[in-house]
């Protein structure tokens, strides 16, 4: 199936940019959103500090890391030193603290994978999911949120591909498909590959920002405000990128072989990480190496029905960018 097709030349493609635009602008959250997810974050932090004046509160995912699309929930790390508490009982204490205030809906999912304690805001109708000492998440919420600023493209095909994969149904990793995470590294990654690159790669640049949590060293450059210029020698507007990222995983990607790593800018091989075969339930027929926890593969949620769904969708949407007179309708249209 690799090669199976070639990138025809579209002459039209650069008319597409401008629906494709409009449907950028059109999910970004409007400033009002932001300073509702403000205010709530502050009256959680009130109501926190008064129970553990020393804890502090992070905003991370898709609030934080700009590829947040309006009305999302909100994902809050509360950073806490209870060396003596467990994780639940934490969980426990602090849906009890917030369930006396105006909140909603306050559960306490002890039993989640993460656990985690629900809630909505009633004046806002904001949910909010918040976890306990999830710190790499926050960093690498910070990772992506600074790739975000290197180059505009990235946010712009981030929410296309995003839109897309909820409309198709294939952002559930509940269901074998992959997160929202996950679909931001393959864009990140496909912006770093492009010839001349788009992206560069920030953890392989002199580090200006450095952290270690759980015990996993992450450092990169993070002065982004001097890499505003990077991609300037690649012209490819968004509607061009979007059918070549669709391309990429349709026709060109080796499934077989093949990690992406956008710690490391390239391709790896699945050999050099031991991913060639199954072990427990990761059976890796998509690999997405995590930047920082590396021996994480964002791809192990999927299961050998869901692979055939997601490359069938990659094909359908390369496919729809290749001859549809008017893509931006088929390609979101709900499956
Ligand atoms: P939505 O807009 O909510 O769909 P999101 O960016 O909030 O997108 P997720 O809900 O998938 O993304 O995840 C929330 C954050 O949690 C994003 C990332 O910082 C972290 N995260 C998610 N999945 C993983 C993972 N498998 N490994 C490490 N961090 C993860
Ligand atoms: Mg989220």
């Amino acid at each position: 199936r690799i090669y199976k097709r070639q990138m025809m030349c579209r002459r039209d493609i650069d008319i597409l940019n401008v629906p494709f635009l409009a449907i950028y602008e059109s999910l970004i959250p409007p400033e009002e959103e932001k300073l509702r997810q403000k205010q709530l974050v502050a009256l959680l932090e009130k109501l926190v500090s008064k129970e553990w004046p020393t804890a502090k509160l992070y905003l991370y995912g898709s609030c934080a890391n700009s590829f947040g699309v309006s009305k999302s929930d909100i994902d809050v790390c509360l950073a806490i030193e209870e060396a003596d508490m467990d994780k639940s009982k934490i969980i426990m204490k602090l849906a009890d603290i917030l369930q006396s205030d105006n909140l909603q809906n306050v559960q306490a999912l002890t039993r989640a994978r993460v656990p985690i304690v629900k809630l909505m805001d009633p004046v806002t109708g904001i949910s909010c999911d918040i976890c306990i000492n999830n710190l790499l998440a926050v960093v690498n919420t910070k990772l992506l949120r600074d790739y975000a600023h290197v180059d505009v493209r990235l946010r712009q095909l981030a929410f296309i591909i995003k839109h897309w994969a909820k409309s198709r149904g294939v952002n559930e990793t509940y269901h074998g498909t992959l997160s929202s995470y996950a679909y931001v590294l393959m864009c990140i990654h496909y912006l770093q590959q492009r010839r001349p690159a788009i992206l560069p790669c920030l953890q392989e640049m002199e580090a200006t920002y450095s952290v270690t949590v759980d015990d996993i060293g992450c450092a990169y450059f993070d002065q982004v405000e001097k890499l505003s210029d990077f991609g300037r020698h690649n012209k490819e507007a968004i509607a061009q990128l979007v059918w070549g990222f669709f391309y990429y995983w349709a026709y060109c990607h080796d499934y077989a072989n093949a990690v992406i790593s956008v710690r490391t800018g390239s391709i790896i091989s699945k050999r050099e990480k031991d991913w060639t075969r199954r072990i427990g339930n990761d059976r890796h027929l998509i690999c997405i190496e995590d930047p920082f926890e590396t021996s994480h593969d964002l791809g192990r949620v999927v299961d050998k029905h869901s692979i055939k769904v997601l490359r069938e969708e990659f094909e359908r949407a390369a496919d729809i960018m290749q001859y549809d007179p008017n893509p931006c309708i088929k390609l979101f249209e709900p499956y």
